[in-house]
């Protein structure tokens, strides 16, 4: 009998172990819209332009170039709750190839270049409002022509390798200052996604307006000239509340039935976020009934 109590403990303690990843694999992506207008500006830094085209009616902007992160401009400050890799994305609208950069610094580190989109002459992604992640340029020997544009591969210098910030848990501070001048930023977009997994630009391959060519980049980086908020659909946060975000919730709370051992399958219910004690007693039944059997079995051998 002694063995079977201690059967049944295991069962107990497996049990547990079991229910508690439902709680911890949270699926759903961290994500936060912030205003650029919204966020404090140096004195002699950046200042607020009005705009139609921005959301909100207003972004930032930059009239003096800086030298480098350390000059005034503006400050982007967010707080994460985990370890891990985010991406930030600006919503941006530049003119031409000489207002079209920036420089920051993330948590004090060193002054990085942001480049936007940076085509020849009057090309289809200047004056036109836009989402692009942040980059800094690297140097390296580049060959492949997926990943790679013909001037990256010529210059050894890919100006739009994405930044993915590895951050700690808690408060970070990205400082800009414009490196180049009368580019506007509307609104700033943090995620733990990766670019290849999710483009504020996009809504659900709506989007048609893609940069033919980059001379950066390769074919596998896909840029959007023109954002679906700018072709008259809804915000990138608008899209992302209403029709983003409720597929990862519906994908979370499936995932978390089945790991209850509900198999309901796709029933909606709540991840059990601490020990549930019905999950734990009807899995010790479980398991305590198929293992007695073959307890039985080998004692009477
Ligand atoms: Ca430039
Ligand atoms: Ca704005």
């Amino acid at each position: 009998m002694k063995r079977i109590a201690l059967l049944i403990l295991t069962a107990a303690l497996l049990a547990a172990s079991l229910a508690l990843p439902a709680s911890a694999a949270n699926k759903v992506p961290y994500m936060q819209f912030i205003q650029a207008e919204s966020l404090p500006c140096d004195k002699g830094g950046a200042v607020v332009k009005d705009d139609k085209g921005a959301i909100g009616g207003k972004g930032l902007t930059v009239t003096e170039k800086a030298s480098s992160a350390a000059d005034p401009g503006f400050t982007l400050t967010f707080t994460v709750d985990v370890d891990g890799d985010y991406t930030v994305w600006g919503r941006a609208f530049f003119p031409n190839q000489s207002s079209n950069s920036l420089f920051y610094s993330v948590d004090g580190g060193e002054s990085l270049i942001w480049d936007f989109p940076d085509e020849d002459g009057e090309a289809i992604c200047y004056n036109s409002w836009q989402y692009f992640y942040l980059t800094f340029r690297e140097k390296g020997t580049f060959t492949d022509t997926a990943k790679y544009g013909k001037w990256t591969i010529e210059n050894s210098d890919w100006r739009h390798s994405p930044n993915v910030l590895h951050l700690t848990a808690g408060e970070h501070k990205i400082k800009f200052a414009g490196r180049e001048a009368n580019w506007i930023l509307d609104e700033f977009v943090i995620t733990n996604l990766k670019v290849e997994e999710y483009d504020p630009n996009d809504q659900d391959g709506a989007n048609k307006c893609i940069l033919p060519e980059c001379k950066f980049c390769g074919t596998n980086w896909k840029h959007y000239y023109k954002d679906m908020y700018a072709q008259g659909g809804p915000t990138a946060e608008e899209y992302y509340k209403t029709s983003v975000l409720p597929k990862y919730v519906k994908a979370e709370t499936t995932a978390a039935a089945k790991a209850d051992g509900g198999g309901t399958g796709g029933a909606a219910k709540a991840a059990p976020q601490t020990l549930d004690p019905l999950t734990v007693t009807l899995a010790a039944a479980a398991l305590s009934a198929a293992l007695i059997p073959a307890l039985k079995l080998k004692k009477r051998r």
